[in-house]
């Protein structure tokens, strides 16, 4: 029985010892060693780009034949193809393009994992959060964050598609997932503050001053929601200002006013400007990312393909794809990631090339 280490005798003996091994659900380390800790990461998710008429045509037909309260969320998931059945846009991450029709409401919830929503076109539909409402208006940034009621109505003649961005994976991956209902099938939480309220506490470099009663929102994530008017010019004021960072363009990172940080603790997001006929440099990052074309037309190049967005088309660059921009016209951009968790666990890394 004693072979030589490495010898033929010794390979035939070792899959003896796997076949016999394995019913006790045990296998040897060093053949998937090299596989499970690569010197660079190795994702199973692919470069993709949706085009946003297309998808719509399909949520559109589902908005004749399923109520967003019958559906719960009246949802199209963008699921990646390197992915399929796992509901994942990235290995950590979600995405998915929700429809509400006028006079539709969806029902109050709430849920572990964390979400954002960026309003792809539709004015003044709301997602009430633990009873305040925000009212949207296209390429508004909303959070729920994590256990936190919300409900979503549409009082507005028009309907309303947003992109939602949750951690869905990363909560599965954790298996932490609890999830409940308003009690009394109620759809609607009871108002709790009147629309815009938070925003106007929180969303101007303000705080409520010297005392909890006025503070209303959790102490650790208070604002939730970031206007399209207020970023958008915000941007426009740095592309006056400054040459564009030739990795990223002009960009800007919403932050949590409560510790500056990301704007939620799995989920970062931000916003690019490239001027017209401005390409970036390739970079990698660990953050596998879904971006929004808010405006303007150009080129992605990832890794070794070219994806060529317009406006609202949606698209997912891998963690460590190289990615390289070129704007044909003035290009925004909207984006989320995992960074947020990556850098809380030490993970997080990029390289400009
Ligand atoms: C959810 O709560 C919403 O509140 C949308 O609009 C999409 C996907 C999975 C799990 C929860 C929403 C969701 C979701």
């Amino acid at each position: 029985m004693n072979a030589v280490p490495g010898s033929n005798e010794a390979r035939v003996l070792l899959q003896g010892l796997y076949a016999d091994m394995a019913p006790q659900h045990l296998y040897p380390l060093w053949e998937v060693l090299s596989a499970l800790v690569t010197p660079t990461p190795r994702s199973a998710a692919q470069a993709h780009l949706w085009h946003y008429d297309a998808a719509r045509a399909h949520l559109l037909r589902a908005g004749d034949l399923i109520t967003a309260e019958q559906a719960e969320r009246r949802v199209l998931i963008l699921e990646n193809p390197g992915l399929p059945g796992t509901s994942s846009v990235t290995t950590s991450l979600y995405a998915g393009l929700q429809l509400i029709l006028p006079g539709e409401v969806a029902p109050c919830h709430r849920h572990t994992q964390c979400a954002l929503r960026f309003v792809m076109e539709g004015d003044g539909a709301f997602t009430a959060l633990d009873g305040e409402r925000a009212v949207m208006r296209p390429f508004d940034l909303v959070l729920t964050p994590n256990w936190q009621w919300h409900d979503h109505g549409n009082d507005s003649s028009d309907p309303m598609i947003w992109l939602d961005g949750l951690d869905i994976p990363t909560v599965r991956h954790f298996a932490a997932s609890f999830a409940e209902r308003l009690p009394d099938g109620a759809m609607a939480h009871a108002e709790t503050a009147p629309p815009g309220d938070t925003l106007a506490r929180y969303g101007r470099n303000l705080r409520p001053f010297g005392g909890t009663a006025a503070a209303r929102r959790p102490a650790s994530l208070p604002l939730f929601h970031y206007p399209f008017a207020e970023w958008r010019a915000s941007l426009a004021a740095m592309a006056r200002a400054d040459a564009p960072d030739p990795h990223l363009g002009h960009a800007l990172e919403f932050v949590n006013p409560a510790d500056g940080g990301p704007v939620m603790p799995t989920v970062a997001a931000h916003v690019r400007l490239l001027p017209k006929g401005f390409t970036t440099r390739p970079r990698q990052a660990t953050d596998a990312t879904v971006f929004v074309v808010v405006e303007g037309e150009g080129t992605a190049r990832i890794g070794e393909q070219d994806f060529p967005p317009v406006e609202r088309d949606l698209f997912v660059v891998p963690s460590w794809e190289s990615l390289a921009i070129e704007a044909r016209r003035d290009l925004v951009l909207f984006a989320y990631s995992d960074a947020a968790a990556q850098q809380k666990l030490g993970l997080w890394r990029e390289a400009r090339l």
